[in-house]
């Protein structure tokens, strides 16, 4: 792989599991991410601490999501709409991506994968589709889910650049740009609530904030810094943390991990639904960096 799509600042090797890993140095940071899922599975600046968090006891095995990083949750977001039995939160995190671009110029590394329908696709999810993910790193990493319809019909969607985000201490962050916004809680029903002030961390929180296309930054007084993270072809931002209960019933997260990450969510969920037109395409983009 490294003959044809090998680039100064991206290799790829085998990684956890045996799976193939591409690993990204633009000088200014790093990132990672595995062929399973086309998931991130890293991001870092340089001489800084992860931006990305990653359970430690991810498990990386075909057929399975990965607990941290970046899932592409698509093409539906949680569980699907209409049969509770299917996989939550779509198909793309637990399908193996193929790697069809990369480029290298001046510390601007970028990498493309894409995935097709088949006939085991057709069966969870009925549309002829080509699905691209493009990972840009320069000192800030910017990722883009590109979904072809290629079906003769139209596809209703929802999804997540679901997002892992390394912190001090949950207890400690804010979470800034969602003041004055409306949200589903999906600890409660989803019931629309109000967001007042900045988001704080006192429980367990699972939230679907709608309507908004606002740029979030995380506060986190613990490690001095501002996490940033903007977003293109989104209406939801999604914010979770599992909290204690929740971190015990998951046998991919630590019992004390939820201490240290939250999610903040690139999404279109709840009443934030994509129409992608015969032939037509969606393009659902985050972008993400670290102030000091
Ligand atoms: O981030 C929102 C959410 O839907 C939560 O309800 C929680 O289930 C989380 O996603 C993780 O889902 P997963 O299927 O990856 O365990």
């Amino acid at each position: 792989m490294n003959d044809v799509f090998g680039r100064p600042g991206i290799r790829f090797s085998t990684g956890p599991g045996g799976l193939t890993v591409a690993a990204l140095d633009s000088g200014a940071a790093t990132a990672s991410l595995t062929l399973l899922g086309a998931h991130v599975l890293s991001f870092q600046r340089s001489g800084s601490r992860p931006v990305l968090w990653l359970s430690e006891r991810a498990m990386f095995e075909e057929g399975k999501p990965i607990r941290g990083g970046i899932p592409i949750c698509w093409p539906w977001f949680a569980q699907h709409p209409e049969d509770a039995a299917m996989p939550a939160h779509g198909i793309a995190r637990t399908r193996l991506w193929e790697v069809s671009e990369t480029g290298a110029e001046d510390g601007d590394l970028r990498l493309a994968l894409e995935l097709r329908d088949e006939p085991s696709s057709r069966r969870l999810w009925p549309h002829a589709f080509r699905w691209r993910f493009e990972v840009r790193l320069t000192d800030r990493l910017r990722v883009s889910l590109t979904a072809a319809n290629l079906s003769n019909e139209a596809a209703v969607c929802s999804g997540a650049l679901h997002s892992y985000f390394a912190v001090s201490d949950i207890r400690a962050i804010r979470i800034h740009g969602l003041e004055q916004t409306a949200y589903l809680d999906s600890l409660e029903e989803r019931q629309l609530k109000f967001q007042d002030g900045p988001i704080a961390f006192e429980g367990e929180v699972d939230r679907i904030y709608t309507d908004t296309t606002a740029e979030c930054h995380i506060e986190d007084p613990g490690w001095e810094r501002r996490i940033g993270i903007a977003k293109t072809g989104s209406l939801s931002t999604v914010v979770w943390n599992p909290w204690i209960a929740k971190a015990k019933r998951m046998p991919d997260f630590g019992d004390e991990e939820y201490l240290r990450m939250v999610c903040v969510e690139t999404a279109n969920a709840g009443s934030d639904l994509v129409s992608i037109p015969p032939s037509g395409s969606h393009t659902l983009g985050a972008e993400h960096w670290e102030e000091s």
